[in-house]
């Protein structure tokens, strides 16, 4: 009775939106920052909800990443750090479209009922976290009433951070007693230092290779990656900061990865200055990393996005893990059958995906929305995700992890300092330094400087790891984006029926009779359309052998969808 009068009296101040209607998608709830108080309150009873469900800590992030700074998002991070359960989505769906407060009542005593949710006045916390976006502070205080509208739940607010801070913290609250963010910098920069005492050694001179000038999309990032800095004091790595919203530019705009890689122009505040020098790009709530450098001529950038870094961490990997088995001396008999496991997006560059299976490496396609590729990759003992965006990670096993962990112990007694052993003690520092619960780019950004440290390489080698086929990516504004329903990891249009035979007549996708007389229309041609889950567009994404093929594919494919 209580429980029920308190979130009757609070959900009356949050009346419920006129006509538009969210839905919990690729990364939450997300859209103009002033229709979202009603929606982040609600999303604040979820989250409690889901702490008493679990009774473990949870989290909740408001941000809207990569979007214009009047958008704002709020999105729920499950006690391993990972996304919300998807089985909870629908029941997030209902909470925020419920027309009054009864209505909202009854839908959560009826869900509580199904999930067997006890309300037994027990403490369970919800971190709130949020990105810079002035409008985060009103909609903290919403969140604030939401949780403290189920009794139990306590919000403890963690300021404002990086969603992959805040991905982290909960995952470590969850299992252990050092979750703040300072704790998050310790681990991160204890964990850089070793892998790079590691490396020294063996690498080649790194001469006009020790520096990277970062843009942080005039958001929370760059502010992280200064306080980062100071405590790694890196004597060989020169980290430059630009666009950390120090200078008053604005969240997102003509800024940050999502601009770098969509555009593939330099972002502001970069030009010829920086020709030469390693550049790199976060997304405005840093949980996206690409890298670039500027061009000396043409406007386009040479563009290093999250397909080359997933290749980049790929090679690493497997050349460690063959260090590792294949020392007969120094072997101790018990081989552990690594599986590792790579996931992509239809987005990925279709040169990325011939490359990495050249390397000899599984590769599965999820859709869109890293809480797919996630799932997927903890079926490896390691699995890397990445979406061609920037955002991705690295997920290690626990049974691989324990093994690592006694394969380097037998080794520090019959070979220690032997490359053997250091291969397993990179692995096991690669391990500390990249975040489980969510990509994230500061620590993807420094395992990456490692590597490329490690192999001697400059931007530009590792640029050439292949050649990335021109692509091409539009959006088109629709009236109802959910007309559009894909199957095949969303390369293939389902309904309207009639699309995908357009599509694949556009592309020249022709029965194997044609091919010996007809030339393909576009050779190397891929096209596939999705709707967005962040935005209401139906998004259109073309690759082909040359530029002016990818845009004319993706210019045809975009008039069909219209
Ligand atoms: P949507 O709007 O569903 O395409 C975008 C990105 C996703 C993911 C989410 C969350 C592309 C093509 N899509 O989703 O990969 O990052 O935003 O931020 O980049
Ligand atoms: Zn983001």
């Amino acid at each position: 009775e209580a429980q029920r009068s308190l979130l009757l009296s609070s959900a009356v101040r949050f009346p419920p939106l006129e006509g538009a209607r969210l839905s919990y998608g690729t990364a939450g709830f997300r859209t103009d920052a002033s229709l979202l108080r009603s929606t982040v309150f609600r999303a604040g009873i979820l989250a409690a909800l889901r702490a008493l469900k679990t009774r473990s800590v949870i989290g909740l992030v408001i941000t809207a990443s990569h979007n214009k700074v009047s958008d704002n998002g709020v999105k729920i991070a499950d006690p391993t750090g990972e996304m919300l359960s998807q089985d909870w989505e629908p029941f997030a769906d209902s909470l925020a479209a419920a027309p009054s407060p009864d209505h909202l009542l009854k839908g959560i005593i009826e869900f509580a009922e199904f999930e067997k949710i006890e309300f037994d006045g027990r403490k369970v916390e919800v971190l709130i976290g949020r990105d810079t976006r002035p409008s985060g502070q009103s909609l903290l205080e919403a969140a604030k009433l939401g949780i403290g509208s189920i009794i139990g739940a306590v919000a403890v607010d963690v300021g404002i951070l990086t969603t992959p801070q805040l991905h982290w913290m909960v995952r470590a609250s969850n299992c252990s007693t050092q979750a703040s963010e300072f704790d998050y910098f310790e681990q991160l920069s204890r964990s850089f230092r070793c892998l790079m005492d590691l490396i020294l050694g063996g690498s080649e001179s790194n001469e006009g290779n020790d520096k990277v000038v970062v843009d942080g999309a005039n958001g929370v990032g760059g502010e992280k990656l200064l306080v980062l800095k100071e405590m790694l004091n890196l004597k060989d790595l020169e980290i430059e900061v630009r666009n950390s919203g120090r200078e008053g530019g604005v969240l997102n705009e003509g800024v940050g990865a999502d601009f770098v890689q969509k555009e593939k122009v330099v972002p502001s505040g970069f030009g010829p200055q920086d020709v030469g020098i390693r550049c790199a790009s976060l997304d405005g709530d840093a949980d996206r990393l690409v890298y670039f450098t500027a061009p000396s001529s043409s406007s386009k950038i040479e563009l290093v996005d999250g397909d080359k870094i997933l290749s980049l961490f790929a090679v690493f990997i497997k050349e460690e893990l063959s260090i590792l088995n294949k020392e007969p001396d120094a072997s101790t008999g018990d081989d552990y059958q690594c599986r590792i496991g790579v996931v992509q997006t239809a987005y990925a560059n279709g040169a990325s995906t011939d490359y990495l299976k050249r390397l000899g490496l599984e590769v599965f396609f999820t859709p869109t929305g890293v809480k797919y590729l996630h799932q997927k990759a903890t079926q490896y003992d390691i699995g890397i995700y990445f979406e061609a965006n920037g955002h991705g990670t690295i997920l290690f096993s626990e049974p691989f992890l324990r093994w690592l962990d006694a394969k380097n112990n037998e080794l520090s007694s019959v070979a220690k300092g032997s490359e053997q052993q250091k291969a397993a003690l990179r692995l096991l520092a690669v391990s500390k330094l990249i975040n489980p619960a969510v990509g994230d780019a500061l620590s993807g950004m420094l395992l990456v400087e490692a590597i490329l440290r490690h192999k001697g390489w400059s931007i530009h080698r590792w640029s050439e790891l292949y050649h990335d086929l021109p692509s091409k990516q539009l959006k088109v504004k629709v009236v109802d984006r959910t007309a559009v329903v894909t199957a095949n990891a969303e390369t293939e249009v389902v309904k309207p029926p009639s699309i995908q035979e357009a599509i694949n007549a556009e592309t020249g996708t022709f029965a194997a009779y044609d091919t010996c007389c007809l030339k393909a229309k576009y050779p190397q041609g891929r096209c596939f359309i999705r709707p967005s889950g962040t935005e209401d567009v139906i998004r259109v994404y073309a690759e082909a052998s040359t530029q002016d093929a990818a845009d004319s594919l993706a210019n045809s494919v975009a008039k069909l969808v219209d």
